[in-house]
């Protein structure tokens, strides 16, 4: 019985490999379309990490809050690279799939590891890119952390890559410049190579183009895909989560509203008329969100740094904010003390100059420089010195 199995699936596996007579299916086109897809990961890996370790901070990792842009850079390249690995990742599996069907499955310790590491990368890639697409779009239709999830899988990715490119190292070396074509053969693999790989390459750059229109306002009115458009929105300005989404419309519109600033035992109530009142400060600073839209606003209210010494706080002390909102995940955000001291960090009261709609966080939001939009906390209810 087994061995009649083994004949079958070996006829089987030969039969298929029948069918794959394109020249694309060459080593040659995997080397083409591999380079490209892991420039692409490389550079979402990159940028992912600078994104998860902003907002997990290590202790020993500086904060930046210089260049002001420099997240809204980071975080468009990560979801415009991301974007692009689909039909990157689409194409190479294609180029490779007969392989799916080589017989024997495998011959020996080395092709079981390269196998299982093929297998453990498809796996995760497609997880990564898929639940990635679909955090863009705002939708977290699973029960799990996605950026916990998301920061693991990259690194099992990049894992099985380097196993990858280290058992294929030869081949690749092999493959790595094209051959001169001698015969016609030769140079009609050539042509159609260079039509497919232009093709996926075109593929790639009409996806870009036309979603990060999100984030390069000159790009807006070929923006497709993207969920949200530059200057949409009440003041202006996309929305991420509503105050209705927050439930938060009666506690932010309560006129008895005070921002409450503590250090230790001390305590002081702001009310937003005695907010008004104080010096009020105009930055121009990006939202930036990771879901990868972004746009310029021009900020207006009360620095931070003076709140924080009115309370008798010091420059070596970082702090948190809370909103209003009582249950998620943006109820509370840290403030590291680079924030809190930078003179572009507002709580701001206005933006494009009018007051905050309450979709934007009225009566008063955090707005600091190089900050992930996620923690750009709307509607806060305190700032604490901690
Ligand atoms: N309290 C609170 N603050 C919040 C959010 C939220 O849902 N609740 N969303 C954050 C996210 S993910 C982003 S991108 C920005 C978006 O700000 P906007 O909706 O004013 O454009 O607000 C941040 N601040
Ligand atoms: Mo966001």
């Amino acid at each position: 019985m087994r061995r009649l199995l083994g004949w079958f699936l070996r006829k089987l596996f030969g039969w298929m490999q029948g069918l794959f007579t394109s020249t694309l299916h060459s080593p040659r086109t995997a080397v083409v379309v591999g380079r490209l897809l892991g420039l692409a990961f490389v550079t979402c890996f990159a940028t992912g990490l600078y994104s998860h370790f902003l907002q997990d901070p290590l202790p020993w990792l500086p904060v930046l809050t210089r260049p002001t842009w420099l997240y809204r850079l980071s975080q468009g390249t990560h979801v415009a690279t991301g974007v692009a690995c689909i039909p990157l990742l689409l194409a190479k599996l294609w180029t490779v799939y007969p392989k799916l069907f080589s017989w024997p499955v495998v011959t020996g310790i080395k092709s079981a590891v390269e196998r299982a590491s093929i297998a453990l990368f498809v796996a995760s890639s497609v997880l990564e890119l898929g639940t990635g697409l679909v955090n863009d779009y705002k939708w977290y239709p699973w029960p799990f952390s996605f950026r916990q999830v998301h920061f693991w899988l990259a690194w099992i990715i990049i894992g099985s890559l380097v196993i990858h490119i280290g058992v294929k190292l030869p081949l690749i070396h092999a493959h790595w410049r094209a051959t001169r074509p001698t015969t016609t053969a030769d140079r009609d693999a050539l042509t159609s190579r260079r039509g497919f790989v232009g093709a996926v390459i075109a593929a790639a750059a009409v996806l870009t183009v036309t979603s990060v229109g999100q984030s390069v306002p000159a790009l807006g009115p070929v923006d497709l895909f993207a969920p949200r458009r530059p200057g949409d929105g009440p003041n202006a300005l996309p929305v991420n989560r509503t105050a209705a989404e927050a439930k938060i419309h009666a506690a932010a519109l309560d006129p008895g509203w005070t921002l409450k600033v503590s250090n230790g035992g001390l305590t002081r109530s702001f009310t937003l008329a005695g907010l008004r009142a104080m010096p009020q400060t105009e930055v121009v600073l990006p939202i930036a969100c990771v879901e990868g839209w972004s746009q310029n606003a021009r900020w207006a209210g009360v620095r931070v740094r003076e709140l924080l010494t009115m309370v008798g706080a010091d420059s070596s002390q970082s702090a948190e904010v809370r909103s209003l909102e009582v249950s998620g995940a943006y109820t509370v955000a840290p403030v590291p003390r680079e924030y809190a001291w930078d003179e572009l960090t507002l709580i701001a009261l206005n933006v494009n100059g009018a007051p905050l709609d309450v979709e934007h966080g009225y009566p008063a939001r955090l707005i600091a420089p190089n900050r992930p939009g996620v923690l750009q906390t709307k509607w806060l209810s305190s700032l604490e010195v901690i």
